[in-house]
Formats: C-alpha cells, sequence, structure tokens
C-alpha cells in the first residue's frame, strides 16, 4: 500500500493519485501537462474547494535522483485532503493548488531501475551518446546566458538545443501560461541543501524589484521550520547568491515571463551527509517541515498583499 514510509515508483505514485481523484471528486481534478520524450503522461493535480481562490502551482521531481521531492509532494496532498488541523484547512480551503508530483518522468523511472543518480530527462542528442537535457537549464529565461549551464550533451547541466527543446519543459512552460493570472506563488521542489532559492539564477548584480518581500516570506518559512521539534535550518536569498549561477530555471521564467511573483525554488534536507540519497524516514519529517514553512510563508504574502 501507499504510504510515506519508503519510496515509490511512478507506477504507484500515479495508481494512488487515481485513488486520490476518485475519492475527492468534488475537490480534486486531475490534469494533463503533457507527454515526456518517451511518450509518457505528465500529470498534475488540482485542489479546489471553492473558486476565486489564488493558486498556487508546484513543480516537483524535476530532477530525477531528487525522491524525496515527489514523496513530500504526494504527504503534502494527503494532508490538504485529510488533515483537521485549522492552519492546514485554511491553507487547503483558500487556495488553488495545482501540483505536478513527478515533473520528469522518464528520468524518474530510469533513476528507479536503471540509475539511483540520475539528474536528467531521457532524450537523445545528435551527434552524441550522452543521454539526457537537464530540463531546469531548458527553461526560456536567460538561457545559456553566465555560465551554470553547458552547451556539452554529455554535461550533468546540459541546456539542451534551445530554450524548451524539451516537450517537458516546453508543455509545463504553456500549461503554467494558460493558468497564469490565477497563480501569484510556485515552489520548485529540489534537494538538498536546505536552501530557499528566488529569482535571479542568471545573474548575481542584479535583483527582482520585489526582492525585499521575496526575503521577507522566505525568512517567514526558514523561522516556521526552524521552530518545529527538529530545528532544522534553512538559508535564503537569490539562487545566485545563495547557490550559484544558474540560467533557465523554471522558478526564474515563472518570475521573469510568468509574472508569478512569488517564486522560490525550494532544496529540502539534508546538507549533504546522505545527500540525494536521503533515507526514507526523513520523508514525513522533511514533508512536516515544508507544510510549516509554505504555511508561514503564504500567511506572510497575504500580509505584504
Ligand atoms: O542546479 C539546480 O538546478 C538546482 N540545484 S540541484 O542540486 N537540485 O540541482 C538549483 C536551482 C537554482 N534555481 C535557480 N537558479 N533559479
Ligand atoms: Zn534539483
Ligand atoms: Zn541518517
Amino acid at each position: 500500500s501507499f504510504g510515506w514510509t519508503s519510496y515509490h515508483t511512478l507506477e504507484k505514485i500515479e495508481a494512488w493519485l487515481d485513488e486520490i481523484l476518485a475519492s475527492y471528486p468534488e475537490i480534486v481534478t486531475g490534469f494533463l501537462v503533457g507527454q515526456s520524450y518517451e511518450g509518457r503522461d505528465i500529470r498534475g493535480i488540482k485542489i479546489s474547494y471553492k473558486s476565486g481562490n489564488p493558486g498556487v502551482f508546484i513543480e516537483s521531481n524535476i530532477h530525477a535522483r531528487e525522491w524525496i521531492t515527489s514523496a513530500t509532494a504526494t504527504w503534502f496532498i494527503n494532508e490538504l485532503l485529510t488533515s483537521s488541523d485549522a492552519a492546514v484547512r485554511d491553507l487547503a480551503e483558500n487556495h488553488d493548488w495545482y501540483i505536478v508530483p513527478v515533473f520528469n518522468v522518464d528520468g524518474f523511472v530510469y533513476s528507479h531501475v536503471k540509475d539511483r543518480m540520475w539528474r536528467k530527462s531521457r532524450s537523445p542528442s545528435a551527434g552524441s551518446t550522452c543521454i539526457g537535457v537537464d530540463l531546469n537549464r531548458n527553461y526560456d529565461s536567460h538561457w545559456m546566458e553566465n555560465g551554470g549551464a553547458s552547451d556539452n550533451p554529455c554535461a550533468e547541466t546540459y541546456a539542451g538545443l534551445s530554450a524548451f527543446s524539451e516537450p517537458e519543459t516546453k508543455a509545463l512552460s504553456e500549461y503554467i501560461s494558460g493558468i497564469k493570472d490565477k497563480v501569484n506563488v510556485l515552489f520548485a521542489f529540489h534537494s538538498y541543501s536546505q536552501v530557499l532559492l528566488s529569482p535571479y539564477g542568471h545573474t548575481d548584480e542584479e535583483f527582482p524589484d520585489n526582492y525585499d518581500d521575496l526575503l521577507q516570506v522566505a525568512k517567514a518559512y526558514a523561522d516556521a521550520v526552524n521552530s518545529l521539534q527538529y530545528g532544522t535550518t534553512y538559508r535564503y536569498g537569490s539562487s545566485a547568491e545563495v547557490l550559484y549561477i544558474a540560467s533557465g530555471c523554471t522558478n526564474d521564467w515563472a518570475y521573469v515571463k510568468a509574472d508569478i511573483e512569488i517564486s522560490y525554488t525550494i532544496e529540502f534536507r539534508d546538507t549533504g551527509h546522505h545527500g540525494f540519497l536521503l533515507p526514507p524516514t526523513h520523508i514525513i519529517p522533511n514533508a512536516e517541515e515544508t507544510l510549516a514553512g509554505i504555511t508561514a510563508l503564504l500567511a506572510e504574502s497575504r500580509e505584504l498583499g
């Protein structure tokens, strides 16, 4: 059965999504982002208790090996639907949630059956035997500018032949563009490092117009996480400043091209001890932290108006 004491295959995650869709037909609707290179469906679910809510978009598992992200996304979905905690009910019922638990479906399957440390998608490149594009370098936002992305198909950060050359990123960008007027917050779930990364990724010499607000809501997230019994610490700031220069990332594209003003990459547990191979005993603690953080961040952004 499904649960959060182990990591699951794509097949099991999709079967669980089907159960959720059948159990909450009034509240949950499935959406299809599009198809991956290998022809798999990229699925999302929308949770909506009433019309007119502000939308929150969650992209998860763009990097295949970051299994904690889809485990956290599914736990989060379950919590929004089943929790009786007042703060969670408020969170669930006063936002429309668009959640894609496994975005890089081909890479995710490959990380289960062949190579646990796989990161990229699974599309081939002409003239190379190397496979896969780093989908988080393929978005049309300062694509291939300033470093942090590669034009070598064998590199882990290969950005692809052009912005949106990949069916996955093209489809998700089109899906988000279609709902962007209803969405003002986006989270891209990653691991690891315990950091909240705002725009920009492509430069550390410029900052978004609302950078002060972005820092303020990130502080609310970090404080809320730290206040839990686990005492986990998160750092925050712009991607380029806190982590490294990287262009063509989802949350930068969402901010720059889709006008989604609160747009964060969240790098979950841990800080490197287990790294990408985070034991499943961390799933629930990590998810609880994420819920606390997102609750506090959205409350703070509501304050800001
Ligand atoms: O390099 C990445 O894509 C992310 N780190 S990871 O270890 N999960 O691969 C960081 C992305 C930072 N976000 C932006 N630059 N916008
Ligand atoms: Zn990642
Ligand atoms: Zn451990």
